[in-house]
């Protein structure tokens, strides 16, 4: 990233000294641009992903296969969008605008989570998001709520707290699913094999191939590497499958007694570029389905700012 404006150089200290005493910035704080645009980029990804990420769990809304069930995932989509929301808003305390975030969705400029690129194929497939993609979603965000910048910081603790319920909503549907028929055990094996590369590849490129990470350590927005945050993922996802009975989709994947955690096998990177790049397994359909929506939402926009016009003359004129 480049500086494109000379930056006072007591203020630039004088913020490395602030963030490295663990104190929070708020939105009226002088801060320097490349922080400022680092932050949008990432909020709005993140806010990008929560809105994408209702796309594959919808799909099954109605054919949940009980109404318990129907209800629990109605409630799991619509905190989605409710997550959507927050990360929206503190990226606009940036100056960012929504109209702006969203355009640059819409147009491939921003990106989304990679995770959100493959298909929903069974029931089986909404335990597994929930148990290893909220998994590795809790795990990255937990530092998050810790973020230097305020506002991303507070979302995040409401964040991460519904998160985890979702974690455990997927994994008790994995586990009712590992103790049925061998049908519903076959689908749950099947529902791990598809979705556990794509959940280790949530974490981003491995650190040598990762641009972002050193300055985002340095200010505080990141606390741990992608490959410390991913370890930290696989060692405990490990002991939560033995515990269903399945196995991993990786015959390297192994204890080392040595490092004290679990070795895996190579990533396949150019499967993650592929998708991130655009070109996975469903990232047309997603981009189709959200600018869809979007479009079809024209109206209900104008109304809501009809609305807010016609609030604000009132007062106007009561005031006056
Ligand atoms: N997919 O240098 P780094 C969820 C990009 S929310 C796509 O390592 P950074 C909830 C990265 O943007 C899931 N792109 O970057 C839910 C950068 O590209 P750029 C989302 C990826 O920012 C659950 C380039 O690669 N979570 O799951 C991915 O330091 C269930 C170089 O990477 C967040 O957004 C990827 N997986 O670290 C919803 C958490 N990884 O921008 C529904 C907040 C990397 O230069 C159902 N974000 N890239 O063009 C973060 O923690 C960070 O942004 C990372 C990436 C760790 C994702």
């Amino acid at each position: 990233m480049t500086q494109t404006v000379a930056e006072p150089e007591h203020l630039r200290s004088a913020f490395d000294a602030y963030v490295a005493d663990e104190k929070k910035i708020e939105p009226k704080d002088w801060m320097p641009d490349t922080y400022r645009r680092t932050l949008i980029r990432q909020i709005s990804q993140h806010a990008h992903s929560e809105i994408i990420g209702m796309q594959p769990e919808g799909n099954w809304i109605t054919r949940a296969p009980s109404l318990r069930r129907k209800v629990g995932l109605m409630a799991k989509v619509q905190d989605e969008a409710g997550h959507g929301l927050y990360l929206y808003s503190a990226a606009e305390t940036l100056g960012v605008s929504r109209d702006q975030m969203d355009a640059d969705l819409m147009s491939g400029k921003a990106k989304y989570s990679s995770i959100f690129n493959y298909p929903t194929l069974t029931w089986a497939d909404i335990g597994a998001i929930g148990w290893l993609v909220d998994g590795a979603a809790i795990t990255n965000q937990i530092p998050i709520c810790r973020c230097s910048y305020g506002p991303y910081a507070r979302a995040m603790i409401r964040i991460c707290k519904e998160e985890s319920f979702h974690q455990r909503q997927g994994y008790e549907i994995m586990m009712k699913l590992c103790q049925g028929t061998e049908e519903q055990k076959r689908m749950a094996q099947d529902a791990l094999n598809r979705w556990w590369w794509p959940s280790v590849m949530m974490f981003g490129p491995s650190d040598a191939d990762s641009p972002h990470s050193a300055q985002n350590m340095a200010w505080r927005i990141k606390r741990f590497s992608n490959d410390e945050l991913r370890q930290r993922f696989i060692d405990m996802t490990v002991k939560q499958a033995d515990y269903l009975g399945l196995t991993f989709p990786d015959p390297d994947l192994k204890w080392n007694e040595e490092r004290g955690h679990y070795d895996i096998g190579e990533i396949d990177w150019d499967e993650f570029w592929t998708v991130v790049k655009g070109n996975g397994p469903c990232n047309r359909q997603r981009m189709a389905h959200r600018t869809r929506a979007h479009d079809e939402g024209t109206w209900v926009r104008e109304a809501a700012t009809a609305f807010a016009d016609k609030q604000r003359a009132r007062q106007q004129q009561a005031a006056a």
